[in-house]
Parts: C-alpha cells; sequence; structure tokens
C-alpha cells in the first residue's frame, strides 16, 4: 500500500476556522505580504512549517504530567539524557530550547573569523549562526541535490570529493564538518549511509571532526531503510545508531523528530568542547539539567525520541507526505523528486517562469496560496537566500527557488492533503494571474522572518 492509514486515532480536536478571502487579503496585505506575519487562525491548512507543530502522543502528555521542575537534577533530565544516549551514542548531553542555540553555542565556542563550515546543504538559521561568526557556510551537496528533476534516492548526499578538495585547500580553517539529516533546504532528501561512511573516511584523513544536524534523523533512517541495499531488515533504532557511529556529535532541534512543541539539544564526544559550551549555556540558557526547558518538556522529548523511531509512524508519516506530492505530479505540477520526508517542495521557477527571482516567485505562489486558499506554505528560495556578492556587491540568487508545503507531525488528515491538492492544482492552472514583487523592507540577516514586500503593477499590454 503506498499510503498506510494513520496508525493513530484521535482524542483531542482543534477547531479549525474558515475566513473569507476578503479577510485574507487584509491579513496578508497589513503583513506587507509576508506569510510569518499574519495571525494563524486565520488560516485553514498550515503548512509553514513542521517544527514545533507536533501533536504530542497520550504517552507524551502523561510524561508532561510527570515533569520534575526542581532546578537542577531533575528527574526528566536523566531520562532525557538516556534517550539521548540510547540513540546517538554521545556521551556529553546538553539540552537547549531549541536547535538554533545547539547551533550558536557550538559555533560560538569552536569558529573563529575565517573559518569555513561545509554541509550538504545549511539550513538557513544554520548559516546565519555559521556566518554570525565572520565564518563561511560551503554547501557541498552532489550535484544532483540541486537538480529538481533528478531521481536520485539519496539527493541530501555531500560530495565527498568536493570535501577532500576543500579540506585540502583550506587546510587548517576548518573546525568541523557539518551534515544534514535530512537535507532540508535541498527539498528534505535523505543522506545514505554509505555516503556518511564516505564522509567519515574523509574527515578522519584530514582530521576535522564529523557533526550531523539531526532534526529529522528518523525520517533520513526510514528512508535509508526503504531505500539503501542490505537495509531492509534493520530496525529504524539500529540504523540511527549506526549513522550516529559515524559522528563526533549533533545538534538537534526536537521539534521535528521528537515530537515536541519546544527543545533542542547538543550531543558530542569532545569533553573539552562540552565543557566550554556548557559554562556558556549556563550564562544564556541555563543550567545543565535543563538548558532552557521545563522538566516536562525534557520528559516529552525523551517519550519523543523513542516513539519516533516507530515504523509504523514513519511509514505513515513518509507516505502521508508522498501521497500529497503524487496528486500534485499527477496534474503536472513541478515539484522537487522524489517527494522529501517532511514536506513537498514546490519548483517555483517552473510553476510560474514568467517571474525571475529577482521578483520573487516563490514568495508570489506563498503569498497566493493564503490569499485564495486559507493555506501558508513557506518560501525557501530568494527571498530567503539571495545575498548580495561580498566582492561585486551583485546579487547571487539560490539555485533553487521553492516552495514548501511542510507537513505537521500527526495533525492533518489525508482529506487536507487533499484539500492542499486541490488548491495548489487550481492556483497552477491560473498562474499566469500571479504577479511578481519587490521587498519594502529587510533586515540585515535572516530578512524572510520579518521583510516587507509590495505586488509589482502588471505590466502594460503589449499590442
Ligand atoms: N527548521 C523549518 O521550518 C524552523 C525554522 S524556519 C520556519 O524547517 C534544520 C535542518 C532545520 C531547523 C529549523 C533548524 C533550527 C536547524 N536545522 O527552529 O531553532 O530545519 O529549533 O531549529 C525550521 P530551531
Amino acid at each position: 500500500m503506498r499510503f498506510p492509514a494513520e496508525p493513530f486515532r484521535i482524542k483531542v480536536v482543534e477547531p479549525l476556522r474558515r475566513v473569507s478571502r476578503e479577510e485574507r487579503v487584509r491579513h496578508i496585505t497589513e503583513a506587507g505580504l509576508n506569510i510569518f506575519a499574519v495571525p494563524a487562525d486565520t488560516i485553514y491548512v498550515d503548512l509553514l512549517t513542521d517544527s514545533g507543530t507536533s501533536a504530542m502522543s497520550d504517552n507524551q502528555w502523561a510524561g508532561i504530567m510527570m515533569g520534575d521542575e526542581s532546578y537542577a537534577g531533575s528527574r526528566n533530565f536523566y531520562n532525557f539524557q538516556k534517550a539521548v544516549r540510547d540513540i546517538f551514542g554521545y556521551p556529553f548531553v546538553i539540552p537547549t530550547h531549541q536547535g538554533r542555540v545547539a547551533e550558536n553555542l557550538l559555533f560560538s565556542t569552536v569558529l573563529k573569523k575565517g573559518d569555513i563550515v561545509p554541509n550538504n546543504i545549511h539550513f538557513d538559521t544554520t548559516r546565519a549562526n555559521v556566518q554570525h561568526q565572520g565564518a563561511e557556510a560551503a554547501d557541498l551537496v552532489i550535484d544532483e541535490g540541486l537538480d529538481p528533476s533528478s531521481l536520485h534516492p539519496f539527493k541530501g548526499n555531500l560530495d565527498p570529493a568536493k570535501l577532500d578538495r576543500l579540506l585540502t585547500e583550506k587546510k587548517g580553517r576548518v573546525p568541523l564538518v557539518m551534515l544534514t539529516v535530512t537535507n532540508n533546504s535541498g527539498g528534505g532528501q535523505p543522506v545514505s549511509l554509505a555516503n556518511i561512511r564516505q564522509v567519515r573516511v574523509v574527515c578522519t584523513k584530514h582530521g576535522v571532526p564529523l557533526f550531523f544536524d539531526a532534526c529529522r534523523f528518523a525520517e533520513n533512517c526510514y528512508f535509508i531503510q526503504q531505500r539503501e541495499s542490505g537495509q531492509a531488515n534493520r530496525s529504524i533504532e539500529e540504523i540511527a545508531k549506526e549513522l550516529f557511529s559515524y559522528g563526533d556529535g549533533c545538534t538537534m532541534s526536537a521539534k521535528k523528530d521528537g515530537l515536541v512543541n519546544i527543545g533542542g539539544f547538543l550531543a558530542m564526544k569532545n569533553e573539552e568542547w562540552s565543557k566550554a559550551i556548557t559554562n556558556l549555556l549556563i550564562l544564556i540558557e541555563g543550567f545543565p539539567t535543563y538548558g532552557g526547558l521545563a522538566g516536562r518538556d525534557l520528559e516529552a522529548i525523551a517519550r519523543g525520541l523513542r516513539e519516533v523511531l516507530s515504523e509504523d509512524y514513519l511509514a505513515f508519516r513518509t507516505g502521508q507526505v508522498a501521497h500529497l506530492g503524487d496528486l500534485l505530479d499527477q496534474a503536472g505540477v513541478p515539484i522537487v523528486k522524489p517527494v522529501g520526508g517532511h514536506a513537498v517542495y514546490i519548483d517555483a521557477k517552473r510553476f510560474l517562469p514568467n517571474i525571475p527571482q529577482s521578483q520573487f516567485p516563490g514568495q508570489a505562489l506563498v503569498v497566493a496560496l493564503y490569499r485564495e486558499y486559507g493555506i501558508r506554505a513557506v518560501e525557501v528560495g530568494s527571498l530567503m537566500f539571495a545575498q548580495p556578492d561580498e566582492k561585486t556587491g551583485e546579487m547571487v540568487y539560490p539555485k533553487l527557488e521553492l516552495v514548501r508545503l511542510a507537513v505537521p507531525r500527526r495533525v492533518y488528515t489525508t482529506e487536507h492533503m487533499r484539500y492542499v491538492a486541490e488548491s495548489v492544482i487550481e492556483l497552477f492552472r491560473d498562474r499566469d494571474k500571479l504577479r511578481g514583487l519587490r521587498v519594502t523592507y529587510e533586515a540585515p540577516v535572516l530578512r524572510h522572518f520579518t521583510a516587507r514586500l509590495e505586488e509589482l503593477a502588471p505590466e502594460p499590454a503589449t499590442r
């Protein structure tokens, strides 16, 4: 069966409000055409992110009631630490309130100005945190990872030859290599175990540690089980343990495959780094046994990390996302294939070929989806990533111009997915009506969160 039915039943429901198109037009206009600035309760299906939007299980909610809110040494911390050590295998475990703090703590401890951090593709917060230290973020994904139509089963793979070259040429300037599983910015594409082994060999050759950005590790491991030869009979937990055994540590946003609404962590083998990071943690997040979280949050993560390894859950999860992708693909909507683990990515360049990247075709599509159908998606393209070249000042646009439909975990039903598919397909038929945009305000970093835009006037009719 392509799409296994939900392996859970629904115990609590949250009503959704349907608002009129007129009201949505008002909200998106007031928001400066920025989807992050519209009130969430005016949205019918919210596919902005799969981060922090999961529905927790009865087991996790029961854990919440077992929260021990002692300032130091809460029992929930020990459960959390044990779950992380069991699955990830790294002895030093540092809780944080979300993933980007883990990144910030790591990079502000180990990077200095002029350093370089390779990755398959850095996620936006990872890139920004690297750059915040005056270091450079290098994307070394395999070429297929930048081709939306390539059907390579592991398009998240990092090119070991590119990595070897960079580590040779920039000797002494790379304090660590990162690998994002799954590769969010490249379409939620997985990385194979074979590739991770190759990357490990290159890192060992150059004496550079390897860290995982592990947000969606379970989805990555499920793809390994399904697609990589020799892996079909192994459990997700076995695969995860092997995957992390090739690394020296990880950063984690538990808001994804931790199945919780808040939380994250850093875990590593290097005691010296962990000590320096813990000192910084006390300064900015909190005591080492809570790191910016409540005891109850740590318990929910401990339980979520074990639950997410369920094959039934992962088959449903990846199947639901693939089902949405299939419906769009069958109707000719250009999407990134194969469909990723947590989201369907629309190829905005091919959806709106008449709008150049300088006019934000992805964002134009995002605005139209909300205005016409009450669906919230997010642009992963020029608004998020275009940056002026440091030397020439000329704007450099990302190769991929995508719109992401990120599916929250255990939240929406198949009928919601169908509604989304029908809406996108209708918009695709009406795509000639969409216009390009221009930015009227932007912040110096991570501009997409707070930018304001306006629609460009229609082209004058030519006779
Ligand atoms: N990812 C996402 O929607 C949430 C922020 S942007 C709306 O995809 C990776 C691969 C991520 C990620 C967040 C983070 C940061 C790090 N790496 O959001 O700080 O996808 O917990 O995690 C988002 P936090």
